[in-house]
């Protein structure tokens, strides 16, 4: 039988039967890829690292591992309207599982609230033309979950973000894919933490899936030092970081992450800006690989554990690159040689060949 997505091939771990109306976009199946250059910049003798690439996923971050479960979940309680708050991922998620709701032949509403100014571009151009009604408020991304969670208790529609513990059953499929595609688990798990809706849910699958505790990973969560509620152990009023995905102060899955954290004998610890970005960097440039700046915060975070002396030598870490490099093409420019690629030069093969220095090498 052909892959059909993630619910149909674990849907013995997942809160489904044949009544289930299944909304999929035959998402999950992402590759987990070494990442040898990283690896050696660990100075951790033995160490392998790899990369499980969630941008592959069809809108191109891991929310549509859980967004398949609570969509299909939606529409089998009859729901036509759903709703999210986002820093852009759950929005292009939900936008593109409402459509594919429609092509199944339900009726089927996406409304998306947003913090204006603070979504990348790729996954705002996503929820508008994949159909969502896009909301863009002044405020953070906590105030837009406020409202939502308000919204939801009053009105008729389905809330589709994270505190939907149909979406944590969803996401817990990435944790299967990494424990079947290596055999067992990893050693660690090294992964972004905006709302901690994806630590949960990792941890949630590696239990389902390890009988015996010894053999789960650590889990190791990163947030970003201008947002790192859980590290600092209070509310940030103000969020702040280039990795907007991330840029959350008072994540609604505060008490899960804690009990991954401290169930898998893991941390959670915080990156600065500039070795997310430099991380980001990396990941493109010396391994080839690709994904937007919150996510780097897994590769970032893993060399920050590894000089810190908490990656024990002949390891196994698997760090979850969240969401496509494609998503925030403005960071991407921003982090390159821009001057040099703006200057548009004469139609000329030779002072061509004086700008790209291939004279003297002659
Ligand atoms: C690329 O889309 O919260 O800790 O509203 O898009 O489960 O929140 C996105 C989160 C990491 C953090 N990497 O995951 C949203 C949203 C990327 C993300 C996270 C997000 P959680």
């Amino acid at each position: 039988m052909a892959y059909q997505g993630t619910i149909l091939k674990y849907s013995q771990f997942l809160p489904v039967n044949n009544q289930t109306p299944i909304i999929s976009l035959n998402e999950g199946n992402t590759a987990l890829v070494p990442a040898p250059y990283i690896a050696k910049l660990c100075k951790v003798p033995g160490l392998k690292v790899y990369l499980k690439m969630e941008g592959l996923n069809p809108s191109g971050s891991f929310k549509d591992r859980g967004m398949t479960m609570a969509v299909s979940k939606a529409v089998e309680k009859g729901a036509t309207k759903i709703i999210c708050a986002s820093t852009g991922n759950t929005s292009a998620s939900a936008a593109a599982y409402s459509a594919r709701a429609r092509a199944m032949g339900y009726q089927m509403d996406c409304f998306v609230i947003i913090p204006a100014g603070y979504v990348a571009l790729g996954k705002l151009s996503q929820a508008m033309i994949y159909g969502a009604k896009v909301i863009q408020i002044e405020g953070n991304f906590d105030k837009a979950l406020e409202i939502v969670r308000s919204l939801t208790e009053k009105y008729p529609i389905e809330l589709v973000n994270s505190v939907n513990p149909f979406r944590i059953q969803g996401q817990k499929t990435g944790a299967y894919e990494i424990c079947d595609e290596l055999g067992s688990a990893p050693d660690y798990l090294c992964i972004p933490v905006g709302n901690a809706g994806n630590i949960t849910a990792y941890w949630a699958g590696f239990t389902d899936y390890v009988r015996n505790p010894k053999d789960r990973p650590r889990m190791y969560g990163y947030q970003a030092e201008g947002s790192a509620p859980i590290v600092r152990g209070h509310v940030v009023e103000k969020p702040e970081t280039v990795g907007t995905a991330i840029r959350i102060g008072n994540p609604a899955s505060w008490k899960q992450a804690l009990t991954a954290r401290d169930e898998s004998r893991g941390l959670i610890d915080m990156v600065s800006d500039e070795e997310m970005l430099s991380a980001y960097r990396i990941i493109h440039q010396q391994e080839g690989l690709a994904c937007e700046p919150a996510s780097a915060a897994s590769v970032a975070g893993l060399i920050k554990s590894a000089h810190a002396g908490q990656i024990i030598p002949e390891s196994v870490a698997v760090c979850i690159l969240t969401g496509n490099g494609l998503k925030d093409p403005q960071t991407a420019m921003k982090q390159s040689d821009m001057a040099s690629a703006e200057q548009v030069h004469k139609a000329d093969e030779h002072s061509i060949a004086e700008v790209l220095g291939l004279l003297s090498v002659r």
